[in-house]
């Protein structure tokens, strides 16, 4: 049998249309309560999230599928998969962040746990987004660290981060993703997204965002997607604020 690469683009069109977008990140692993994920995706509605990040450093192959098929029956927003590894993966989501972890030196997350599932993901009807993923200090020890056994690089090394891009868009990643990790104490500086801003490619920011002026702060330095996760999981009304948001975002304007 001939396998086919799938080579639709929608979300990453959608990704790279305009700056300011919203990722709500679920972390399977977090989430027991049937009832407590309907009340989530009724207010992410509501607050025009642009997508739903699904995934994480210590995610159960079960506990994915069973999150990834209740947002698949419960949900028109996208369903992006942020995989913590080769396990996470499902035809049911709209399309799979396919990291790779170049800040790191650890080759199990630069090509192993690809080598791992590709030729599963190879032959699924799901868009795939190269992406270059690279895990910056923000000042706590994150879960993404300890498990990759990497070590993030400081964030006021721009020329580092910079050329670890760089190096990404040459291999052929399409989008940056910039992480302080989980929890973060300090989210990405908008200085590194400045410094990132030449190379013309989405970027994704993530990692300790807890206020809607860090969003609009990240959203005017540049990023396209700023994800949000422990600040929702903490009070989800908090995507109360995220309509204003949202709302304040001219949706039709492209960058
Ligand atoms: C996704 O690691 C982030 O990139 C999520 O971080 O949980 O701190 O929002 P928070």
């Amino acid at each position: 049998m001939l396998l086919q690469l799938n080579e639709s683009k929608h979300i990453l069109d959608a990704i790279s249309s305009r700056k300011g977008q919203v990722a709500v990140l679920i972390d399977p692993d977090k989430c027991k309560d049937e009832r407590a994920l309907v009340e989530l995706l009724d207010k992410a509605s509501f607050a025009g999230v642009d997508y739903l990040f699904v995934g994480g450093s210590t995610v159960a192959q079960n506990d994915f599928h069973r999150v990834i098929d209740f947002l698949n029956a419960n949900t028109e927003i996208p369903i992006v998969i942020f995989p913590g590894a080769s396990h996470q993966i499902s035809e049911k989501a709209d399309a799979l962040l396919y990291l790779s972890l170049i800040s790191g030196r650890n080759p199990d997350f630069l090509i192993g746990h690809h080598v791992q599932s590709a030729s599963q993901v190879f032959d699924m009807n799901l868009e795939v987004i190269p992406t270059g993923y690279i895990l910056i200090d923000g000042g706590t020890h994150s879960s993404v660290a300890y498990v990759s056994q990497t070590t993030p690089i400081p964030s006021d090394r721009h020329s580092i981060i910079l050329n670890t891009a760089k190096a990404g868009l040459l291999q052929g990643k399409q989008i940056i993703y910039l992480d302080a990790g989980s929890g973060a104490k300090h989210s990405i500086p908008t200085d590194v997204i400045n410094a990132l801003n030449e190379l013309s490619h989405p970027i994704i920011v993530g990692g300790g965002i807890r206020s809607i002026e860090q969003m609009e702060a990240l959203k005017r330095a540049g990023a396209n997607i700023v994800v949000i996760g422990n600040r929702i999981e903490e009070n989800m009304d908090f995507l109360l604020d995220i309509q204003a948001f949202t709302s304040s975002s001219d949706k039709s304007v492209s960058h």
